[in-house]
């Protein structure tokens, strides 16, 4: 019996089901999953999803008796259980769906292979997302990867699912899954539909389990030549209730402290309930003290909509990703996107900064007018001349679901065939102003130059106090993905893992002692490059940091004591000179008599290097050549033993701050 006619030969008794909401990752170039021991960004379509099975969980639609549990897996931060998955599946009373979700091209061969493996244990598999649905938008036909799997017997869903999830659950539930659902015409509103649901379990496998994601809106009116949403999600806006997003915030905050966002809509100044939610957010700062802050992505005209940019202040915007993509106005015109005016770019950006918002370039390197020396001279006028606080770069990609891929096909140009690549740091077209290579060079070239130290401590200079920590984690994030990872920082997380036997199909499983020395290699060059890291983002802090009122006090006090003694200070003196600092400021605790004592003592030992560790760094670099030419006699074993406290102290610091920024 093929596995296709096995999924449809339930009987209606079954009286539980499993739904298990997979977001598969994508694979490196060696063939193995990336995935990070803990990931910056959780699925919004994870999030999504859950909350639909949970609606039809709480209305019983399945119908009385019929249990249904739903589980969240993201391949991008941990291991398939492939085996427990399957075992859950005992048909006809027990059945287990998986569905793999939110499907992007460059994740689709990775999906693929986690369908067949589920398939031939005799699952059913439902895959959706953005390959499946820009692909089928475009052209009537399913392409030769979609037809495989349809073969297979996997279920493949066109379009938003928001009105269809409980009809295809039912499929599922009775064994009678279509090989296609189209839902691409019948596009939901979003007006009382269940808000994307966070699972704090889930939310632990990522760096800040305070961040939570939520689309209040889907479409764009825009028509970009490289973009498929326009032909999945539509032209016109559809948005979610303010009330149903304000009871989710608020809720998400009560129950998990979730307080920052990433607002996924494509665009949210042409969200039409843009006015009501930043009133209502900026209420519930200011009324009910809750510590909200977001992320948003907008056009570079939301500027200029009255208020716009005043009121995202005051709801808690902290950084705007702004579809910038080229300062070059033929660039422009050919990818279709009028809307753009370079000459307003800097008006654009001195008006979100004057908010106190930071601006983050989304910036496309390959477009038809660009070259290495154009694209070298660009990004030279992002850093200085518009100043940009961040800045992400994508090569040109001809996505599936895009005006520019259909053109492609219609005109039989090449494109790699390996959708894997089709993630925006691959070269997957032939550029005429580029020879073989060097589009990646200079799109490499362009994250490096601008995440260099120099740009990095200038942006941090002009960065407001209250959106310091915000700026310089995200530098952190980013340099950690394009200088440790190597990759791309919407795709990076922390701490690469490599499940040795879990590789695409087509790459030999290793030996376990290959595998070994592949890591041991992996382990020696990421140590490496994570130390360098490290020292880089201390050094920026100690170049940048912004002094606390209190601390600016305190190094007053201390200049005028060092001035009046003449000599060394003691730490009581210090104590006293703190003390004195504090009295100035009755609103801040004053700390226990020990922390008082560290904390003078502390910045009576940094005032030489509080702005730089340079002289540290030039010592051992002195200590290592010393070491090197075997004349360890020159180091002097009390300045050793100084320096190695000072790193260690500062290192301290550092962490510190760190980690009381990351709870704030
Ligand atoms: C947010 C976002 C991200 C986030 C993802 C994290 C997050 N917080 O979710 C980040 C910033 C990391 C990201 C990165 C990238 N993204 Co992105 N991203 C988006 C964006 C703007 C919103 C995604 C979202 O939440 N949508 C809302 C959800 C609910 O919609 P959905 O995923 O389509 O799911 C619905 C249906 O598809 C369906 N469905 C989905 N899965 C399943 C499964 C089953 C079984 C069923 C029945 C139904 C179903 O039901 C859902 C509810 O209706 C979309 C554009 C968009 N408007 O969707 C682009 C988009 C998905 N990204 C895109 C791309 C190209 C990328 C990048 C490659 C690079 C880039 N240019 O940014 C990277 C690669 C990331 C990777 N490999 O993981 C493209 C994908 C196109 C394609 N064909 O591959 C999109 C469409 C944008 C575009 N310009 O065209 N992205």
């Amino acid at each position: 019996m093929s596995e296709a006619k096995a999924t449809n030969a339930a009987p209606s008794s079954t009286r539980s089901l499993r739904v298990v909401l997979i977001r598969p990752s994508k694979y490196d170039d060696e063939g193995y999953v990336i995935r990070h021991f803990r990931g910056i960004l959780p699925s919004n379509t994870l999030a999504c999803l859950y909350s639909l099975s949970v609606d039809v969980r709480e209305r019983g639609a399945l119908g009385a008796g019929v249990t249904l549990e739903t589980e969240l897996i993201d391949d991008t931060v941990e291991k398939i259980p492939y085996r427990r998955i399957i075992r859950s599946h005992r048909p006809p009373y027990r059945r287990t769906v998986v569905c793999l979700a939110g499907v992007q091209s460059n994740q689709f061969p990775r999906a693929a292979d986690l369908a067949r493996r589920f398939r031939s244990a005799g699952l059913p598999v439902m895959i959706g997302g953005f390959h499946v649905s820009g692909s089928m938008a475009l052209f009537p036909e399913p392409g030769p990867e979609i037809r495989e799997l349809m073969d297979l017997g996997v279920a493949v869903v066109l379009g938003e699912v928001e009105e269809s999830w409980e009809g295809l659950l039912r499929d599922a539930l009775h064994g009678q899954l279509r090989p296609l659902y189209n839902f691409l015409e019948a596009k939901p509103d979003l007006a009382s539909q269940p808000v994307p649901r966070i699972q704090p379990r889930y939310l632990k496998r990522f760096i800040s389990s305070n961040f939570g994601t939520i689309d209040c809106g889907r479409g764009c009116p825009f028509r970009c030549s490289f973009c498929s949403i326009i032909n999945v999600q539509g032209h016109k806006m559809r948005f979610r209730s303010v009330e149903t997003v304000m009871n989710a915030i608020r809720e998400n905050y009560r129950r998990h402290r979730i307080h920052y966002y990433l607002f996924t809509d494509d665009n949210f100044s042409r969200n039409g309930n843009w006015r009501p939610i930043f009133e209502e957010l900026a209420r519930m700062r200011e009324q009910e003290g809750i510590p909200f802050s977001f992320c948003m992505q907008v056009d570079t005209q939301a500027f200029r909509i009255p208020d716009f940019v005043r009121l995202a202040a005051r709801a808690g915007c902290s950084s705007v990703f702004i579809g910038m993509e080229s300062i070059n106005p033929q660039n422009l015109k050919s990818a279709g996107k009028a809307q753009n005016k370079v000459e307003d770019y800097r008006a654009m950006i001195a008006a979100w900064r004057d908010a106190g918002i930071a601006a983050h370039a989304a910036y496309i390197i390959g477009f038809p007018h660009d070259t290495e020396q154009s694209v070298a001279e660009d990004v030279e006028r992002l850093k200085n001349e518009l100043q940009v606080e961040q800045a992400s770069f994508f090569m040109l990609t001809p996505i599936p679901g895009s005006r520019d891929h259909i053109q492609m096909v219609q005109s039989g140009a090449y494109m790699d065939p390996d959708l894997n690549k089709y993630d925006s740091f691959h070269e997957t077209v032939r550029h005429p102003n580029f020879a073989p290579g060097r589009w990646q060079a200079a799109y490499e070239r362009a994250w490096r130059s601008f995440y260099s130290f120099e740009n990095m401590r200038d942006v941090l200079m002009r960065t407001s106090p209250e959106n310091y920590w915000n700026v310089f984690r995200n530098f952190i994030w980013y340099k950690n993905s394009v200088v440790v990872e190597n990759g791309h920082p919407m795709i990076h997380g922390f701490f690469r893992l490599k499940e040795r036997t879990d590789r695409r199909s087509g790459f030999a499983v290793e030996s376990r002692a290959r595998h070994l020395a592949r890591r041991l290699r992996d382990w020696r060059r990421l140590a490496r490059a994570w130390l360098l890291l490290f020292l880089e983002m201390e050094e920026l802090w100690l170049q940048t940091r912004k002094r606390s009122e209190a601390e600016l006090r305190v190094l007053a006090e201390l200049r005028k004591y060092r001035e009046a003694a003449g000599r060394r200070l003691r730490t009581a003196e210090l104590q006293i000179a703190y003390m004195k600092a504090r009295v100035q400021f009755p609103e801040l605790r004053v700390p226990s008599r020990l922390a008082l004592s560290l904390r003078a003592l502390n910045l009576g030992l940094t005032r030489r290097i509080t702005d730089s560790r340079t002289d540290l760094r030039r010592f051992w670099h002195r200590t290592v050549r010393c070491w090197r030419r075997r004349q360890i006699f020159r180091i002097p074993p009390h300045k050793l033993a100084l320096a190695a406290f000072r790193d260690l102290r500062l290192v301290l610091l550092f962490a510190f701050d760190l980690m009381r920024a990351r709870t704030t």
